[in-house]
This record gives C-alpha cells, structure tokens and sequence, in this order.
C-alpha cells in the first residue's frame, strides 16, 4: 500500500485536483551541470514546452530529437490557500526523475511509466506563487526498465541505444495535478468480486490514515443507492446484479467516506466493475464464460506528441478497436496511461497489463535476434541484482495503481527475455512471487515469450498462469514465397508445446508483417498490404487448429516510431491501422473474422 499513489485524482467536496498541464520551462542539461548550479532554484534560458508530451518529435533537429541525457522542466506554479495536505502528482516522468519545490528536493522517482507523487504539504507556501523544478532523465541502462544502454558518438553527443523496438519517446509525457487532500484520508482501497446465485459480492478493504469509521455506498449507473457498509474491511452483497461484460460493460460507483459521527472527513468516487477472472484448464473465463480473446499489441504513440498523453487519440483508438470488433489489448510494452483503463472499464475491453520489462536480452533489435537461437547470458550479469530491485517496484507499483479496473484481467510480467538459463527461472520466479502476492484479486500472471524460449528449452513458462507467444512464421521466419514452410515450422512447435499437455490457454500476444500502406502487389510481396493479409489468414489456420489455443492479438493495433535502422521504414509498419488511425486492408479482414470468433 503506497499512500495514495494508487487514487486518480479527483475533485469533491473533500477534495480539489487541479491541472498543471500547459506550457512549462525547459531545458536540456547534457553535462549535468543543472543540480550544481542550481538550476532547481531557476532556470536561465529556458525554452516553452507543452505538458504532456514526448519531446523529441517537438523539435525540428537532430540534436533535440535524439537528445539522451538530463532535463528540465520548470514552472511557476499558484498554490491556493487550501486546507489539507498538499501534493503533486506526475502521470509519469520518463525514465526517471527528482522533484524539487523552492528549490529543496522532494522525491526522486525511478522508472517512467507509474505515477510520481510527491507530499509538497511541508515545502510549499499556500496563498503564493512557488517554484517547481524537475530534473528528469532518459538514459537506459542494464538496470533500467526498459533495457539499453547510452552510445557515445564520434562527437560526444551520447544517443540512447534501446534493446527494444520502438523510440525512447520522454519528458513528462503524462498529465500533472495539484492535489488538496484532507489530513486524514483515504489512502488505498482493495476490490475483490465474488459471483454466486445471482449475487455479487465485494470484499472490500479501506486504507486510512486515521481513525475514524469508513461507509462505503455503492452505487448504480442511475445513482441509485444499491447498498452500504461501514468499517475499514466488509462486505458489499449486490442482488441481481450487473455484470460487467466482455463489450458490454456496467460500471457502479463506489462511494468511500470518513466520517466523524455526521461530520464527514474525506471522500472518494470510484468506479468498479463486478466481474470475475479465472483461468480453468485451456478457457480463460470471465464471469465464468469463456473468452477468447481479439485484439492488439499497442504502443502509446502519436506523429508529434510521440507518447504524450491525448484524450481524442484514446477516443479514436477505442472507436477504431471496436470497428474491428476486437474485444482486448495488452499494454506493451509498458503500463499506459490511466485515462486508457478508465476507457477500458468504460468500453468493456480487457487488458493485458504490461510492466516494462523488455529489452532484456542485450541486443538493440531483439525482433531479429529472436529465434536465431543465440544465447545472450542477460541473467549472469552484476547488474542483475539492481535489475531485479527495479522490477520488482515496477511491479508494485504498477498492480497497486490499476488493481481496481475491471478491464485489468491480467498481468504481464516482461515481454521477450532470455529464458533459456537457470538463472533466468531464478530472477523470474522472484518476480512472479512478488506479483502473485500483491494482487488483491489474484488474477492470472504471464509473461509474452520470443521463439527462442522454445518448448525443450524455456525454463520459465512453468511461472505463467497462461501462455502468451510472440511468434512472426512467415516474417522473420520464412516469409514470402516460403510462406508454407514457415506454417509447416508453427505447426510443429505448435505440436511440441501440445506434446508438454500445459493444459493452459495459449494466447499469441504478437503476429504480424511490416506493411507499408502504399504498397499493392499480385501476387503479394513481403511488405505488400495483399502479403499482411495473406499472412494473417495463414497464421489463423494454425490457431484454429488447436482448441487450447484462446487468443490471438495482432502486433501492432497501428504504425509506431522506432529507432532508426535498416530495419524499420521511418519506423515500424506492422499497424493494422496507419500511424494517422486510417485502416490498411489487414483491417477489414480482422473485422470480418472477429465479428463471429
Ligand atoms: C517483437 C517485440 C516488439 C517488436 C516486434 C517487431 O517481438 O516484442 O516490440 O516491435 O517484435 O515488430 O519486430
């Protein structure tokens, strides 16, 4: 339990949140010379930039874009003369950061995609003008999540260099609150839904800093008072309740208050969902109903935001998942924004939550390196102890802020490691332990696998609850013409992890062709939207083939910015949709397929 790290924002009549998001100052530090010479108490020839964004596609050069080392941002910030305790809450600072009010230095936050919160109470001046800085990094390392390293070119100019695939997008890229909280308040709160003859049960647990009673009052879609409790820990018995359904969600509210006799002291408004989440043999079942699941890998990503928050990208990118009549998402490679589980819960979508454990195989484009079969010895080296140390609180951090959202379903503890060693059955087990002992509602763990973690040789997916595969048969295996080979090849690995009689659904988190919108071609050539097609068709054939197979999300929902390389095309081109959300033709045929899978 972190004290309110986990609770959106919001305002009431206990509470006030209030934007930050606007332009702020900013500088970049490349000698690091910022902390030394104070720039936490100003910041001289500071540029305007917009909050929450990615700044590298912001500038129109070179330097700026690729630009790999110490930030800053700047802002005069009013702090109105509120009661309560003062904080301010980033989104996000990717990929870490240290906050500083008048110039002392409040919190420093590794890893930069779970919320930075910091209790300003004792370092701001209410009724005045304050001045916030923040020092922010990019660089990765073999201990940072995400996975990299920094290369020095000729000229010093020092670029990140990710073991993963797509651009290392930072800066404050989520949205900043202010938020007034009264002294005693709610810190925390733990859901857990029960189903049983035509009744829903919520365990419900309240973290307070206090002593007063809690009431907790659940609510309707019409507001409706459905039912009450009081105490820290009860239970919530709902008669003939809404389900919260695959694509046809039901949202209640959950109303929590402290209170004083009549005197009430705080107050939160949350939304839940009332479903369950179960694995049972090969089927994953929600409300006990098997699901199988349609959808996508995603990024978030965007032409000049890179992977800034935008609420109408969210909105367009849930109208154009629908229009496919997809039904889920994982969050790859790292835990998104919280406006998109809200939406989720909203819009009945499941999610496969990703904590941003990728790039651990020592490679910068693993995509390639993955089933050539070479050994990376990721799990051998001294970093690994401080590597560990990172995931795990990733981890945390990541299940305390979105165990509540109904569309969560389950987690997803790294995508593409090395997992062919001992060691990495060692470093994962530790993981998975931590993670299975935080989830209040014990959902289903995994991780998504390359090929090299083969069925003989993978020592980790005996963790996983499901498995998740990341397999390109007819792309970086066989592709183009030898397109029947690379089936006859996914058969038979499909064959031998059937031989291993898991009895786990098996579920392909990633598929899919680079695919240049442009390009037309009879008969089909790699790149060619008619080869995407062919490609996906191909590839359904094998799943349909094997009944423990129970989901299939293509890689990728839309065209994404990378790293440049000869790999990638101003980028990688596997979108379903175009970077712009406009459908290739791939589109269509997931459209048809999905409206009766
Ligand atoms: C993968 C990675 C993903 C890449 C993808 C690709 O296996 O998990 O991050 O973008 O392949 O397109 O090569």
């Amino acid at each position: 339990m972190f004290d309110q790290m986990s609770l959106y924002p919001e305002t009431n009549s206990r509470r006030i949140a209030l934007t930050q998001d606007g332009m702020w100052n900013f500088r970049f530090d490349p000698e690091s010379i910022g902390e030394e010479q104070k720039w936490m108490n100003h910041l001289d020839s500071s540029i305007s930039i917009p909050v929450p964004a990615s700044f590298a596609d912001l500038f129109t050069d070179q330097y700026s874009k690729n630009y790999c080392g110490d930030f800053w941002y700047e802002k005069d910030m009013f702090v109105p003369n509120f009661e309560g305790r003062v904080q301010l809450r980033f989104g996000s600072v990717t990929h870490r950061c240290t906050v500083y009010v008048n110039g002392k230095a409040v919190v420093s936050h590794e890893g930069g995609f779970l919320p930075v919160l910091c209790d300003v109470t004792d370092y701001v001046n209410k009724g005045e003008t304050n001045y916030i800085a923040v020092r922010g990094n990019n660089e990765l390392n073999e201990s940072s999540l995400p996975c990299g390293a920094v290369k020095t070119l000729n000229d010093g100019t020092r670029i990140a260099a990710p073991y993963f695939d797509f651009f290392n997008y930072a800066g404050i890229q989520r949205s900043v609150y202010l938020v007034f909280i009264p002294e005693e308040h709610i810190q925390d709160y733990n859901t857990v839904i029960s189903l049983e003859n035509d009744k829903a049960y919520v365990d419900y647990e309240v973290f307070t800093n206090g002593n007063n009673d809690v009431v907790v009052t659940l609510c309707d879609k019409e507001n409706n008072v459905v039912c009450k409790a009081q105490g820290k820990k009860g239970q919530l018995q709902v008669e003939k309740p809404h389900l919260w359904k695959v694509r046809n969600a039901y949202l209640y509210s959950l109303k929590i208050e402290i209170k004083d006799g009549e005197k009430l002291i705080d107050e939160y408004n949350a939304k839940i969902g009332l479903r369950t989440v179960k694995i049972d043999g090969t089927k994953i079942l929600v409300n006990n109903e098997p699901v199988y699941l349609k959808g996508f890998g995603k990024h978030e990503d965007f032409d000049i935001i890179g992977r800034g928050f935008n609420y109408p990208l969210v909105k367009r990118d849930f109208e154009c998942m629908k229009w496919t009549n997809a039904n889920c998402f994982r969050t790859s490679h790292y835990p998104y924004a919280e406006e998109w589980y809200q939406f989720a819960d909203e819009e009945g979508f499941l999610i496969i939550d990703e904590v941003p454990a990728v790039g651990m195989m020592r490679s910068t484009h693993n995509f390639a390196v993955a089933g050539m079969g070479q050994y990376t010895y990721f799990f051998e080296t001294p970093t690994v102890p401080e590597l560990l140390k990172n995931h795990l609180l990733q981890v945390e951090e990541m299940i305390e802020r979105d165990k509540n959202h109904p569309s969560v379903f389950a987690f997803s503890l790294f995508n593409e490691p090395e997992t062919t060693s001992t060691y990495s059955h060692d470093y994962f087990s530790k993981v998975f332990e931590r993670a299975r002992q935080l989830d209040p509602q014990h959902r289903p763990m995994t991780g998504a696998f390359e090929k090299n973690s083969a069925p003989e040789k993978c020592q980790c997916y005996m963790l996983c609850d499901f498995m998740c595969l990341n397999r390109y048969y007819g792309w970086y295996i066989s592709g183009g013409p030898d397109i029947n080979d690379a089936i006859d090849k996914f058969h038979d690995e499909m064959k031998r992890w059937q031989a291993k009689g898991l009895n786990v659904p098996f579920v392909f988190t990633e598929f899919g062709t680079d695919t240049l919108a442009t390009e037309h071609k009879l008969p089909s050539v790699m790149w060619s939207q008619e080869y995407q097609n062919e490609y996906l068709e191909r590839n359904f054939e094998v799943f349909d083939t094997y009944d423990f197979i129970q989901g299939e999300l293509v890689w990728n929902f839309a065209d994404f910015q990378t790293t440049e390389g000869i790999f990638r095309v101003n980028g990688n081109k596997k979108g379903v949709f175009n970077r712009e959300r406009q459908p290739k033709d791939a589109a269509f045929v997931l459209k048809k397929r999905w409206a009766d899978k």
